[in-house]
């Protein structure tokens, strides 16, 4: 029988005091709960004598932003969890620390980032990130070729797909990323004033055509061990410091999909910054720090992957001249192709981003709503004409709406 209950904040503090080494054993602790996610509770648990502080996460049996009647597996506590540590071995100091797990209470005890911000809302602030780019981009390449068979015997690879089997998790994304935002789901919600171009996407088959093939490399393929929502909501920042957090999407699928979420993130705060920044220099700034952004995540990504390649790679074929070549090549077509699916997700579909619905005059919000539209609809469309990283800036600075 399951010992799972949801915790309570006073229960959350006992569980905290029974954990080994934790605290000490005159801690004073208090908890609050302080979740504003789609799906978990967290707890802020800390002790006041010597301020130490921690973070339970614990998954409930439904999506905490639906409620009891959208029923969620408590697997994909394990999923976080284990993706955690595996990614904290993979590229130390880049996610939080996992202090302990327990598989029945869904629940991961982990380092608490206090010091750190979500990064959306610092990108809303337009505050600069310098190490970002070069951080994530390694935190990719790590992640992605060090899970992948060009790394792992195809043994141990294949293990780890089954052990990373995320199936209900996969259905929110095949659902809310590549179905329902291309017919009138009963799910989506948008902005009134964008009905025209909302009704256009339903119609519009050359983007229909390439989503579905998209979503086909999203539900067939299992190149490398995905994060598996990395927007920037899933990322927390200092000036100095990037801590990725929020893994429970993780499971086994295209490499571009992870680095196009990045991208996709990057993108709507990009076409946000139309609706806050009343400074055109001001704006014009921050939006070319936010194409440089881009630019310098998939530069440093590249650069790591193929050291990668050259001093790890197990698989024979790497060795094969050109192969490299032909891989990252069609590694940044899909990552466009994905970034484009997720830009548009965010505009049209349920679950939408903070950088676009802080705009509060729904005319202003409208015009950077068909910003993205139309910016998704290119890297979607456009994908397999790019080859290099310089195109990417100038597919999304060149792209008007009337
Ligand atoms: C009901 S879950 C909605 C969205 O929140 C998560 O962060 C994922 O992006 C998911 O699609
Ligand atoms: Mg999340």
């Amino acid at each position: 029988m399951s010992t799972y209950r949801m915790l309570t904040e006073q229960e959350a503090v006992e569980y905290a005091r029974n954990i080994p080494d934790l605290f000490p054993a005159n801690a004073k602790l208090t908890s609050r709960e302080i979740g504003d996610g789609n799906l978990n509770f967290v707890f802020h648990i800390q002790d006041e004598i010597s301020n130490k502080s921690i973070i339970f996460k614990q998954a409930l049996p439904y999506a905490r932003v639906v409620g009891e009647s959208w029923p969620l597996t408590l697997d994909r506590a394990r999923i976080e969890s284990e993706a955690l540590i595996l990614q904290g071995e993979l590229c130390p100091g880049f996610v939080p620390q996992v202090y302990h797990y327990d598989i029945e209470m869904a629940l991961t005890v982990m380092e608490d980032l206090s010091a750190y911000e979500i990064m959306r809302k610092g990108l809303v602030a337009r505050k600069y990130y310098p190490n970002f780019a070069k951080h994530i981009g390694t935190f990719l390449a790590r992640t992605l070729f060090l899970t992948s068979d060009l790394a792992l015997h195809p043994y141990e690879k294949k293990k780890r797909v089954a052990s990373f089997s995320n199936p209900e998790l996969c259905k929110i994304t095949e659902d809310l990323v590549f179905t329902d935002p291309y017919y009138d789901a009963a799910t989506n919600s948008f902005n009134p004033l964008i009905r025209e171009q909302a009704e256009a996407l339903w119609h519009d088959d050359a983007v229909k055509l390439e989503v579905a093939k998209l979503k086909e490399g999203f539900l067939t393929r299992t190149q490398a061990l995905l994060h598996g929502d990395l927007h920037t909501g899933s990322i927390m920042a200092t000036e100095e410091g990037t801590k990725v957090i929020d893994p429970e999407f993780a499971y086994y699928g295209p490499m571009g999909f992870d680095i196009g979420a990045v991208i996709a993130n990057l993108v709507l705060n990009y076409v946000a910054q139309e609706g806050h920044a009343s400074d055109v220099q001001e704006r014009e700034s921050y939006q070319a720090y936010l194409l440089d952004t881009i630019t310098g995540i998939w530069t440093t990504f590249e650069a790591e992957f193929r050291t990668l390649w050259a001093e790890k790679a197990v698989e024979p074929s790497a060795a094969i001249p050109g192969y490299v070549d032909d891989y990252v090549r069609r590694l940044l077509q899909d990552t466009l192709g994905y970034a484009g699916c997720k830009t548009i997700r965010r505009i049209v579909g349920l679950a939408h981003v903070w950088d676009i619905e802080s705009i509060e005059d729904p005319a202003v919000r409208a015009h950077s709503e068909k910003l993205a539209l139309a910016i998704g609809r290119e890297l979607i469309l456009k994908r397999e004409s790019i080859s290099s990283v310089e195109d990417i800036a100038d597919l999304i600075s060149d792209t008007h709406i009337a």
